[in-house]
């Protein structure tokens, strides 16, 4: 009280109190004020993000480390579409998530048009891989041209062509945001290292140059067509594709690599899909972890001069019994009408060329 009185009394030392004052509340006023605008930026950005993985892979490739940084220039598009109906799910025969909650992803399940301008307030920039070695370069044509009509399309790519004959690779036209990247790699001498070692190849170019470049790798077989859209729907942390030959058969009928000595080895009563070899990506840090464990897999294997029943498949498959992939393609994105036409497959979009074994092989 007596302070109280002998400040009023005194003219400098009420208006130091009143300055003080101010202050003091200004800055708890501006402390609310923040506290709700940042309330506000989180709310919008968990509306905004679909996949949290993506908005945090996004911000790391842009060399940023907060999530908030997206939201510097948020936009708010206005998308028209029916509403999901929880008693009227759009595929029945299928499944159409794992057990660990992966979606797998058919025709019918997705609306390409939301997951579009999704990716598209991200900028997403993805990476094709391709090998062309040997006579494998004549898929080339065939592996782009469908890829500019249906893959990714309206999206940044790059593709990246791994081949041993630079000089074979063909003049191609691209749609803006979209190039070609030719990497010159050694052809091994027998087949299955050509087709093993695309794990080393990978990796090391990940580590040294995608990492900078793109934000998803999606890696796959050269000896295909695109027939139909392929798009972002794909992207997810890590992804494989279900081989179509094996979607119906049972764990004892899967290939997978049965010896024990293999690090590839999977027991019978293991496994929950059999993946196709030609097809798997993710994030770069994760494709990085896949193909760095396929890769020294192979190598303690030929240690003990031991080589999984399928290569590079065996061990993909191993791989993803212990590290589930985040979302599973349906063949539909890998097809080979070897398997003919089953009804639950609607669409081929992603096509296996047959073959002429004597014009390829060596
Ligand atoms: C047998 O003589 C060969 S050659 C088996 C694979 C070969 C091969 C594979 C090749 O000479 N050059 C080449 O670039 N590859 C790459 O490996 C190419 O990207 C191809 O799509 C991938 C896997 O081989 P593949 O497509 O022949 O395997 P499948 O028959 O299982 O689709
Ligand atoms: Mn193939």
């Amino acid at each position: 009280m007596r302070i109280f009185s002998k400040t009023l009394s005194n003219p400098r030392r009420l208006l130091f109190c009143l300055c003080a004052g101010l202050l003091l509340s200004w800055f708890t006023l501006k402390g609310t004020g923040l506290h709700a605008n940042l309330d506000l930026l989180c709310q919008l950005h968990r509306i905004l993000s679909t996949e949290a993985d993506l908005l945090s892979q996004h911000s790391n490739s842009t060399g940023t480390n907060s999530h908030l940084s997206h939201l510097k220039d948020v936009k708010l598009p206005r998308i028209l579409y029916t509403k999901s109906d929880v008693f009227n799910p759009q595929r029945t025969d299928v499944l159409t998530v794992t057990p660990w909650l992966a979606p797998i992803v058919w025709h019918g399940t997705f609306n390409r048009h939301i997951l579009n301008t999704q990716f598209h307030q991200i900028d997403v920039r993805v990476g094709l891989t391709v090998f062309a070695i040997k006579k494998y370069t004549r898929f080339l044509n065939t592996f782009i041209e469908s890829a500019e009509k249906f893959f990714m399309v309206g999206h940044k790519v790059n593709y990246y062509v791994f081949t041993d004959r630079v000089n074979e690779i063909p003049n191609f036209t691209f749609a803006k945001g979209r190039r070609l990247v030719v990497l010159e790699v050694p052809a091994y001498e027998r087949w299955q290292d050509v087709t093993m070692r695309r794990m080393e190849m990978i990796r090391d170019f990940s580590i040294k140059r995608f990492v900078k470049e793109v934000d998803y790798l999606a890696c796959v077989d050269v000896d295909m067509v695109f027939l139909d859209e392929v798009g972002v729907e794909i992207l997810s942390n890590v992804f494989g594709a279900l081989h179509p030959g094996f979607f119906e058969k049972s764990r004892n009928e899967f290939t997978y690599e049965r010896r024990p000595q293999s690090s590839a080895y999977i027991p019978v009563e293991l496994g929950d899909f059999y993946f196709a070899g030609g097809y798997f990506g993710g994030v770069i840090e994760e494709v990085i972890k896949l193909t760095n464990y396929c890769h020294n897999a192979m190598m303690a294997d030929k240690q003990q001069n031991i080589e999984a029943l399928w290569q590079d498949e065996s061990y993909l498959n191993r791989y993803f019994l212990s590290h589930k992939p985040t979302k599973i393609l349906s063949p539909e994105y890998i097809w080979n009408n070897y398997y003919g036409s089953p009804a639950v497959v609607k669409t081929k979009r992603f096509l296996g060329i047959d073959k002429i074994y004597d014009e390829v092989r060596f």
